[in-house]
């Protein structure tokens, strides 16, 4: 290590440079280090240097965990490391996509991370009580998810979501204009300037969500915003992590009377029983379905 090395956290990283904050609180912009060393993304701690006039990122220190998604042939690519919940955002407007919901089950569960579901957007029509948002409240937040609800826009619900994300670092994950960067802007009073410095620092605009930035609030916690997507490719996980995404499917399966029951037409199933009874929702199961399908689970 030389003299003037430091750690920092990377709170953006793109093909070339990345930007760090530095245990001071000061955001500096930095050199990637050699090929030979890992690229460093989002929430990775590093050690850095500017002994040669130049600061440059020398060393990524070793990850908790690294959120990775499939790029466009499949091949795992990591998104952002070093995180202790995941937070789906979703809302009213636009339209949930399930599917999409139920692959982000699957890849917190993956890495054994936790997931809150946020219905944002309650200050729509009569608030909390709206039949759109009570039908998200109980359908997409499967089994024992924690899930809040709040807006934004009008700050309800915030507190709540501030207590429980003290010292951790969370990742804000969803569909494009669900509110991930507007929640990002309430968690986070100085936002304003501190996008103002990144974007400056880093030549993109400050409009749209394109690359995923992490923010510190002093001491108390971080925020990764990241960019809406349309879909996720889990090509990298299998079966297990699959079913570790719905556990009251998981679980119900225990019940069945064969081992390797598809929960299709065998008798003794306890999977369409719990469908039946309403313990399992018919879109979590047909979404199960489906990310079995693609991890090759039923061919
Ligand atoms: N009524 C209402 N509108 C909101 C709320 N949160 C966000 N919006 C609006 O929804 C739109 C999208 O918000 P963004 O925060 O940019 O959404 P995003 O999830 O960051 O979108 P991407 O960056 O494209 O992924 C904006 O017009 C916001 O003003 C909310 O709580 N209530
Ligand atoms: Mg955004
Ligand atoms: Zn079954």
């Amino acid at each position: 290590m030389t003299p003037s090395a430091d750690t920092a956290r990377v709170v953006m990283s793109t093909g070339n440079h990345c930007v760090v904050e530095t245990d001071q609180g000061d955001l500096r912009r930095c050199q990637l280090p050699s090929r030979r060393h890992a690229r460093p993304v989002c929430g990775d701690r590093v050690q850095w240097d500017d002994t040669d006039g130049t600061p440059t990122v020398r060393r990524v220190l070793e990850r908790d965990n690294v959120i990775e998604r499939g790029d466009f042939r499949g091949h795992p690519r990591p998104l952002a490391a070093n995180i202790h919940r995941m937070v789906l955002v979703m809302a009213p407007a636009p339209t949930p996509d399930t599917l999409l919901a139920d692959r982000y089950h699957v890849l917190a569960a993956a890495i054994e991370v936790p997931l809150t579901v946020w219905i944002n957007k309650a200050d729509f029509g009569e608030g909390l009580a709206t039949p759109a948002v009570q039908r998200l409240l109980c359908e997409h937040c499967p089994g024992d998810t924690r899930s809040l609800a709040g807006s934004a826009t009008t700050g309800e619900g915030i507190d709540d979501l501030e207590a429980l994300i003290q010292g951790e670092t969370i990742i804000l994950v969803g569909q494009s204009g669900v509110g991930k960067s507007s929640l990002t802007q309430r968690l986070i009073p100085s936002l304003d300037l501190r996008i103002n410095t990144l974007s400056a620092l880093s030549g993109q605009g400050r409009h749209t969500t394109t690359t995923t930035r992490l923010f510190s609030r002093n001491r108390q916690f971080a925020v990764i915003d990241s960019p809406g997507v349309r879909t996720l490719r889990l090509d990298h996980l299998d079966i297990a992590d699959v079913n570790r995404g719905f556990p009251e499917i998981a679980a119900a399966a225990r019940g069945c009377r064969f081992r390797d029951c598809h929960h299709g037409t065998e008798p003794g199933c306890a999977v369409r029983s719990g469908l039946k009874a309403g313990t399992i929702h018919a879109q979590r199961f047909d979404n199960w379905r489906q990310l079995m399908r693609e991890a090759g689970g039923f061919q």
